[in-house]
C-alpha cells in the first residue's frame, strides 16, 4: 500500500455525535481526512483510524485541498470556528442545522471571504450515517458547481439531494420536513393518550397499525401539492373539509370520554372549521395554507 489515493480529501470541523459518524464513514471509504474539534480528545479515536488532527480550525482550513465540511452545534459556533481562518479559494460545505436566513447570511459571509458555499440539512440520525439501506440523506443548496465537483465524496455518508441554488433552500426543506414531523408526533402522542389506559389493548400491535396508517395517509401530500400548484383547492379531493370538520366532533367527544386533553389537535381543527365557515367545505386541505400567513 503506497498510501496514495485518488479519493477527495475531506477537512471536517466538528466531532460531535454527527460529525464523528460522518468522519467514520469517510475514513471507511478511504478518503484522506483531516479533523478538528474544539475538544481535542474527540479526535483521538479517528486519528487511530487514520485521520489527521489539526491543532486549530484555521490550520485545518489552510491545509484543505478538498471540501471544508462543518458539522457544529449551531450557526454561532460556525462563525466562531471560521473566525480567523483564511477561506480564500476554499469550498465550504456547512452541514450544521440552521434557518434559511442563517444560510443566506453565512453564504454571503463565506463568499465575501473568497470561498464557495454549499449548505446542507441532514435528514438522518448518526446511526444511519454510512448505511445507505437506512434511507438517510442530506438536502444541499447553494453553489451547484461545488456540489457537482464533490458529489461523490458527499454521497459517502448519506444520499445527496440538491434542492436549488438559493443557499437557504436546504434549510427550508429540512425545517419543513421537521415541522411536518412535529405535527405527526403530536398526533401520535394524542393517539397513544387515547388508547394507553385500556388494560387489554396491545400497544405494540396498535403502534404497527398506526405506523401503517400514517404511511398510507402521507400520500395526501401529493394531492395538496397539485391543488396548490393549480390554485384549485377542490381538484382531486378525496376527503373534503366539511366532512373532516364534522368528523372532528367525534374525535373531540372521544378525547373527552377517554379523559384526554385535546390541546394537540384543537388549533388545526379550528383552522378547518374557519375555512368551512368561509364557504370552502368542498375543498381539500390545501385551502388551509391560505389561512396561515403570519401577521408581521
Ligand atoms: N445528532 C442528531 O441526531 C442530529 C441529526 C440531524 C442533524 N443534526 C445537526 O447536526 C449538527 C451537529 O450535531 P451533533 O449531533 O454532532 O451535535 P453534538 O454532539 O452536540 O456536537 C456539537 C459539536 O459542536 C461543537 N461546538 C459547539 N459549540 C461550539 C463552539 N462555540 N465553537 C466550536 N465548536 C463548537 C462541539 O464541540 P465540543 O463540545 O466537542 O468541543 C461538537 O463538536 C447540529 O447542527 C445538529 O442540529 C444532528
Amino acid at each position: 500500500d503506497t498510501g496514495i489515493t485518488s479519493k477527495t480529501p475531506i477537512t471536517l470541523l466538528g466531532l460531535g455525535d454527527m460529525g464523528t459518524a460522518l468522519a467514520h464513514s469517510w475514513l471507511a471509504a478511504g478518503h484522506p481526512l483531516t479533523v478538528w474539534n474544539r475538544t481535542r480528545e474527540k479526535a483521538e479515536p479517528l486519528v487511530r483510524g487514520g485521520a489527521r488532527a489539526a491543532d486549530t480550525a484555521a490550520e485545518a482550513v489552510a491545509s484543505a485541498a478538498g471540501p471544508v465540511v462543518l458539522c457544529l452545534l449551531d450557526d454561532d459556533s460556525v462563525g466562531e470556528t471560521l473566525d480567523g481562518a483564511d477561506l480564500n479559494g476554499k469550498d465550504v460545505v456547512n452541514l450544521t442545522t440552521g434557518t434559511p436566513a442563517q444560510a443566506w447570511r453565512r453564504a454571503r459571509w463565506v463568499n465575501e471571504r473568497g470561498a464557495r458555499f454549499l449548505d446542507g440539512g441532514i435528514m438522518a440520525v448518526p446511526p444511519m450515517i454510512g448505511r445507505p439501506e437506512t434511507g438517510g440523506y442530506v438536502f444541499y443548496s447553494g453553489d451547484r458547481e461545488l456540489f457537482d465537483r464533490h458529489r461523490e465524496a458527499l454521497e459517502v455518508p448519506a444520499g445527496a439531494e440538491f434542492v436549488g441554488e438559493d443557499p437557504g433552500h436546504a434549510a427550508l426543506h429540512d425545517i419543513a420536513l421537521l415541522s411536518a414531523m412535529t405535527g405527526m408526533l403530536a398526533g401520535i402522542t394524542h393517539a397513544f393518550a387515547l388508547v394507553s389506559r385500556e388494560k387489554d389493548l396491545d400497544l405494540a400491535r396498535f403502534a404497527g397499525l398506526l405506523a401503517e396508517w400514517l404511511g398510507a395517509m402521507a400520500g395526501s401530500s401529493q394531492e395538496m401539492a397539485a391543488q396548490l400548484a393549480s390554485g384549485d383547492y377542490t381538484e382531486g379531493v378525496t376527503s373534503n373539509l366539511a366532512m373532516m370538520a364534522a368528523g372532528n366532533d367525534s374525535l373531540l367527544a372521544t378525547a373527552r370520554d377517554q379523559g384526554v386533553d385535546p390541546r394537540l389537535l384543537v388549533p388545526f381543527m379550528e383552522l378547518m372549521r374557519h375555512r368551512v365557515a368561509q364557504g370552502h367545505g368542498d375543498e381539500g386541505l390545501a385551502g388551509l395554507v391560505s389561512l396561515l400567513p403570519a401577521a408581521h
